[in-house]
């Protein structure tokens, strides 16, 4: 089996500051949870950036040019800059700053669907800012919008015209067949990082079968042309992490997925969360990847060609 690469999603556009105080918001706060993640086994970093005031999601450059070159200088993890966003924002909001930055990785998320975050709203008692309440709540009619007219854009925009590669995050079966029609059209190369997404309300739910299923149909479509990692939100972020270690793949963990490090106690850093899943790992006798390894695999162009 190969080394395993370990992404940390920093902060994402999913939690709310409500849910735990460790949550990143400012650029302070994003560079050194994004640094500490590096120092304790991260190779890539997939990085949203927030509004440091309120702590809403933010597709603003400036917001992202106030930790990327930070954490750029402070480490080699791959910057990898999402280009899901948040569902609320356009598409034309979404690639503002990844088209300014030319990272070395982009996210692509591989097909429009619901996107359901207000069973959380339900647990908040305490807000601590205007905004995130009807964020959550509104989510019962949102589409996250991601048309084939959509990833064909990013493909080219990001991809072709200025050399980014993908993590590919598939949420349902059908995501892959949507990856494969791509490769078909020539749009992308391999080999393709697949990012199996568990737990969103919308998605798949965060069963193992789930996991078994995807690999056997991504075994089928892609054969020796793709790696997969794994993601599962909430308390399901260890377990199938776990389970993707064990089955050859690659993990990511981050508080964008979980804001916890064990059943009831929140997660104070993302470093905490790399170091568990790591521990894990190593324990599973497979060795976690540098960012230079993780380069390797993946086929990347170097973070001395990205404009941060
Ligand atoms: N928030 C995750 C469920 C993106 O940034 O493009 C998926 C994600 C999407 O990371
Ligand atoms: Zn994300």
């Amino acid at each position: 089996m190969s080394k395993v690469i370990i992404t940390c999603a920093v902060t994402g556009s999913i939690h709310t500051p409500s849910m735990s105080p460790y949550l990143p918001v400012t650029a302070e706060q994003i560079t050194d949870h994004a640094v500490g993640a590096a120092e304790a086994g991260a190779a890539i970093l997939h990085l949203h950036a927030r509004d440091p005031l309120t702590g809403r999601p933010s597709a603003d450059p400036a917001h992202f040019s106030g930790f990327l070159p930070r954490i750029k200088q402070a480490t080699d993890a791959v910057l990898n800059l999402s280009t899901g966003g948040s569902a609320t924002m356009s598409l034309d909001e979404r690639l503002a700053a990844p088209r300014a930055a030319e990272p070395e990785m982009c996210s692509l998320n591989m097909g429009s669907m619901n996107f359901a975050l207000y069973p959380a709203a339900a647990r908040i008692t305490d807000w601590r800012h205007d905004w995130e309440k009807p964020f959550l709540e509104n989510s019962d009619d949102l589409v996250f919008k991601n048309t084939p007219r959509d990833i064909a854009r990013i493909l080219t925009e990001l991809g072709q015209e200025r050399g980014a590669r993908f993590e590919f995050e598939c949420y349902d079966l059908s995501h892959l067949y949507m990856l494969r029609h791509f490769a078909d059209r020539g749009l992308v190369k391999a080999p393709f990082f697949i990012q199996f997404v568990f737990g969103v309300l919308g998605g798949m739910g965060p069963d193992p079968e789930n996991l078994s299923h995807m690999k056997l149909i991504a075994d089928k479509l892609f054969g020796q042309d793709y790696m997969f990692s794994v993601l599962a939100a909430g308390r399901h972020q260890i377990p199938l992490t776990t389970m993707a270690a064990t089955m050859g793949g690659h993990v990511r963990v981050g508080l964008e997925d979980s804001l916890m490090i064990a059943r009831g106690q929140l997660a104070r850093t993302n470093a905490e969360q790399v170091a568990k899943i790591r521990r894990i790992v190593e324990e599973l006798g497979r060795e976690v990847a540098s960012p230079v390894e993780a380069r390797a695999m993946l086929g990347l162009k170097g973070g001395e060609r990205t404009t941060i």
